[in-house]
């Protein structure tokens, strides 16, 4: 059965009945198949309107081992259909804008670490004339492709794919973000591990156009998270805070024009490292609802 502090495998229930169980905030939709051929579910949270709201996009388990991610995709939706009404902060985030979360990015690696093997990290798609699975989906955005910090040797656990968005759980992601763009004010992706909140640039160590807002912002973000139970978090372009690496998300929806483009690590900074007990989902999702809170309403407030 399905826990917000257990690990949960994907599965379709979970998804269909939370979306169906306030209709007034929340819907689905399918952006489109996995390479295994499991479906994409996008959950949009937020107060019906008849006109067009800025959004946020948040994707969890872009990579499969990172079972902190999909479990505080989760944690997130539950929180704001529960609190909804209740707290101010997350009432006017959701009157006055979407919010797009994407449960798993990776569901066939994430189902993969579940079944098979519990660190594998990248998708699971097969080519022809090579024996070696699946590519690195945050080395296969088409951001400085495989120039930096990616592999081209198919077996790599950073292999940056056969060309940008060859692998289609990335194609339908950015597919999605492009028709979007108009709307979606901010990009936030969760990974772990190490405790950081990163921002473009890393497929360069050029300094971002908005690099002293975003720092200003994450550094925000981090002071909020910290307040519930003192995790220190670095804030940083990715380039020099965790290590140079092109075809991210992050760097991808910056230059399509998403300015407040973000990346957290989260738990923690490495004494379990992907294997985080499931004792830490609640003050993990806890302490990380603060700093996603913060940046959202930083968002809303200026655009
Ligand atoms: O290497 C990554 O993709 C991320 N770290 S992880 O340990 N979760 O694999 C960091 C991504 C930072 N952003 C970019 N490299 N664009
Ligand atoms: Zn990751
Ligand atoms: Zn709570």
């Amino acid at each position: 059965a399905h826990s917000y502090t257990k690990y949960n495998n994907w599965n379709d229930s979970w998804i269909a009945s939370i979306s169906s169980s306030n209709p007034n905030l929340i819907s689905k939709q399918v952006i489109g198949n996995t390479y295994e051929g499991r479906p994409m579910t996008l959950l949009k949270l937020g107060k019906k309107s008849s006109s067009s709201k800025p959004a946020i996009f948040m994707d969890c388990g872009i990579h499969a081992r990172e079972w902190i991610s999909p479990a505080f995709c989760q944690w997130f939706v539950k929180e704001a259909l529960s609190t909804y009404g209740s707290d101010a902060q997350m009432t006017s985030l959701l009157n006055q804008m979407d919010v797009y979360v994407l449960p798993v990015f990776n569901i066939d690696g994430y189902d993969y670490t579940h079944k098979g093997s519990r660190m594998w990290r990248k998708t699971r798609s097969r080519k022809s004339g090579s024996s070696c699975i699946g590519a690195d989906p945050n080395r296969n955005f088409n951001a400085g492709w495989c120039t930096l910090g990616a592999s081209s040797n198919p077996c790599s656990d950073t292999f940056c794919g056969y060309s940008p968005e060859s692998e289609i759980e990335v194609k339908n992601v950015a597919n999605f973000i492009r028709r979007n763009k108009a709307i979606i004010k901010a990009y936030i992706t969760i990974h772990s591990y190490s405790q950081l909140l990163l921002f473009p640039y890393s497929y360069t160590y050029d300094l971002a156009q908005h690099h002293s807002e975003l720092m200003q912002v994450a550094q925000g973000a981090s002071a909020a998270l910290r307040s519930l139970y003192g995790t220190r978090y670095t804030s940083g372009p990715g380039a020099t805070t965790i290590y140079p690496a092109a075809g991210g998300s992050d760097d991808w929806a910056y230059d399509l024009g998403v300015k407040y483009s973000y990346t957290f690590e989260l738990r923690d900074t490495g004494r379990y490292g992907f294997l985080l007990p499931e004792s830490q989902i609640k003050p993990t999702c806890e302490e990380t609802m603060l700093a996603v809170k913060y940046i959202a309403a930083y968002v809303r407030k200026n655009i």
